[in-house]
């Protein structure tokens, strides 16, 4: 069988994984992921139209958002998960079309996805072979087809939490079905889709700031916070990945079982809200990034939730293999899933059971860490804020947002942070923080040199914070700032980060550790050329070119 996923940062030579993923990734995994985008982008043409013709397919919307999530780097290794996907994608389909055709719609001349059945799994792998990324062969269509896709996927993983939490976007939904339908048209010129990019930053930002809502709604906006990295006695649960809602269902469910519970990499900003600080089970944050997970999850002891990617395949012989269990749209083949009742409410106690028979987490280090400056956090001190930039306490910002991940080269992050001057201070939000969070940067008149606002999505609050600051200094554009953007990315949902800050009108950025394997050469010139796009280079000249800027 073969495949191609380019996806993400660790495309295999800078190109594209073509007999296993580096992320583990099976070949049949990755085929049944490419079949089901293959179809979601079929349900996506009726239900485009039949949104036109003013029907309203909420199942639709909750369907297409999740699927698409579930094909996101590291997110679900679990090929029976997709083939269940693939049969209720072909179902959804054709019930979507028979609605559209009794309104009044007709149909010709079809994309393949939104015609095709089969039923079996060998029906499944032999259209997989078919079909997929390769099937669009002008370079720079299939590169920009893509870049829609992947910011799509990233946006429908922030759309998710938010669903989660009652807080729905339905011009969101639609713009996702938009999107993908629209990759299967070959009438669009590549200034459409140029276009259709940009777009998708809206719909990003949207997205965003709407998880932001939610999150701040149910849970308060993220304080200042110390956060504990060290260990107590009791057994416990690591809960990672994204999703708040998990978060507060597991905290309550363990309350008074004497099982605690910590974070692990991108849950570490759940400890910055007030209404999980009240829970005194919840003990603070074990480890690191998500790659550091097969040696943090044998010496935790505990059972692991993955609400979220990122998942590592666990080995044949990991001692945790048994510990680990997944919910939502994460999967990993042989864990144990849990689902959400019709309620949306989820039984953990099967998890809290097995973490009472575990010993309590090996300590792995302690002290520490600090965190919580999303954007209410920031604005509280914004006078603070403003007054060391207009003394020239703080000379520059460094957006730091993104990911981290495995290449050794991501060691230019850390070599970077250290390399700053002390009079800059670094925005950071993601998995990227892990590589500076830990060192100890200090502080400029008690404002500390590294601000995490919180998880990836929390981008959003970095650009608020850019936004406000812009209006303080009664700036024309927000480019004026003295802050430059140098971002790690890795997978679907920094690509969507990405094409907000672009839409949002931010210039210059840097991406690294490498760029994106899907993007053509023109693709990318039309990214250098207008938005000033570029990679990283070695540290100590990079820092220079940053700190020349406006000086
Ligand atoms: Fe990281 Fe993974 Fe948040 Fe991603 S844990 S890499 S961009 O899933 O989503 O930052
Ligand atoms: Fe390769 Fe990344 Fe795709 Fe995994 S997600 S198969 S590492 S490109």
């Amino acid at each position: 069988m073969s495949m191609f996923c380019y996806q993400c940062q660790e495309a295999a030579g800078g190109k594209g994984c073509t007999i296993r993923g580096v992320c583990g990734k099976e070949d049949s995994t990755a085929n049944l992921q490419d079949l089901l985008i293959h179809i979601l982008k079929g349900i996506s043409i009726y239900s485009v139209e039949a949104k036109e013709l003013g029907l309203k397919l909420p199942k639709v919307d909750h369907f297409v958002m999740e699927s698409l999530f579930m094909t996101i780097t590291n997110a679900n290794f679990d090929n029976d998960a997709f083939i269940e996907r693939v049969k209720e994608a072909i179902s959804l389909r054709d019930e979507v079309r028979a609605k559209a055709e009794k309104t009044g719609a007709s149909f010709e001349d079809l994309y393949d996805g939104a015609n095709w059945s089969g039923e079996s799994e060998e029906e499944f792998f032999a259209k997989a072979e078919e079909i997929g990324v390769l099937e669009t062969e002008d370079e720079d269509v299939r590169s920009l087809r893509e870049l829609i896709t992947y910011g799509v996927k990233g946006m429908a993983a922030y759309a998710e939490h938010s669903y989660n939490l009652e807080n729905g976007d339905q011009e969101v939904y639609d713009f996702m079905q938009k999107a993908l339908a629209a990759t299967t048209d070959d009438s669009l010129t590549a200034d459409d889709l140029v276009a259709l990019t940009m777009e998708t930053g809206k719909y990003g930002v949207t997205a965003m700031a709407t998880l932001d809502k939610a999150n701040t709604e149910a849970y308060g906006n993220p304080e200042i916070t110390e956060v504990n990295i060290g260990t107590e006695d009791n057994p416990a649960i690591l809960i990672s990945g994204h999703d708040l809602k998990d978060m507060e269902m597991l905290l309550e469910q363990t309350e008074g079982t004497g099982v605690d519970v910590y974070t692990h990499s991108e849950m570490l900003p759940a400890n910055y809200y007030p209404a999980f600080k009240k829970y005194d089970h919840f003990v603070g944050n074990y480890g690191n990034a998500w790659w550091q997970q097969k040696e943090e999850f044998e010496s935790f002891n505990g059972p692991i939730l993955f609400t979220t990617n990122c998942i590592v395949p666990p080995k044949k012989d990991a001692s945790y293999r048994d510990r680990i269990f997944t919910t939502g749209a994460a999967g990993l083949d042989g864990a144990t899933h849990i689902e959400a009742d019709h309620n949306g409410k989820k039984d953990f106690s099967q998890i809290i059971e097995l973490a009472k028979e575990c010993e309590a987490p090996e300590e792995i280090e302690k002290g520490t860490i600090v965190g919580g400056f999303a954007h209410n956090q920031v604005l509280a001190l914004a006078d603070k804020v403003v007054d060391a930039v207009k003394s020239g306490a703080i000379k520059r910002f460094f957006v730091m947002a993104g990911c981290d991940g495995r290449m050794n080269s991501r060691d230019y992050y850390t070599k970077f942070a250290q390399e700053l001057p002390d009079d800059t201070v670094i925005l950071t939000a993601g998995c990227a923080k892990y590589r500076y969070n830990k060192l100890d940067l200090g502080d400029i008149g008690g404002i500390p040199r590294v601000l995490d606002s919180g998880q990836c999505n929390d981008s959003y609050s970095l650009a608020v914070i850019a936004m406000k600051l812009q209006e303080v200094f009664g700036l024309e554009d927000i480019n004026e700032l003295p802050i430059s953007y140098n971002i790690a990315w890795y997978e679907q949902k920094a690509v969507i980060v990405l094409l907000a800050l672009l839409y949002l009108g931010v210039k210059n950025i840097h991406l690294g550790p490498t760029l994106p394997a899907f993007l053509s050469q023109n693709v990318a010139k039309v990214l250098v050329e207008n938005f000033g796009i570029a990679g990283i280079g070695e540290v100590e000249e990079d820092v220079e070119a940053f700190m020349a800027v406006g000086s």
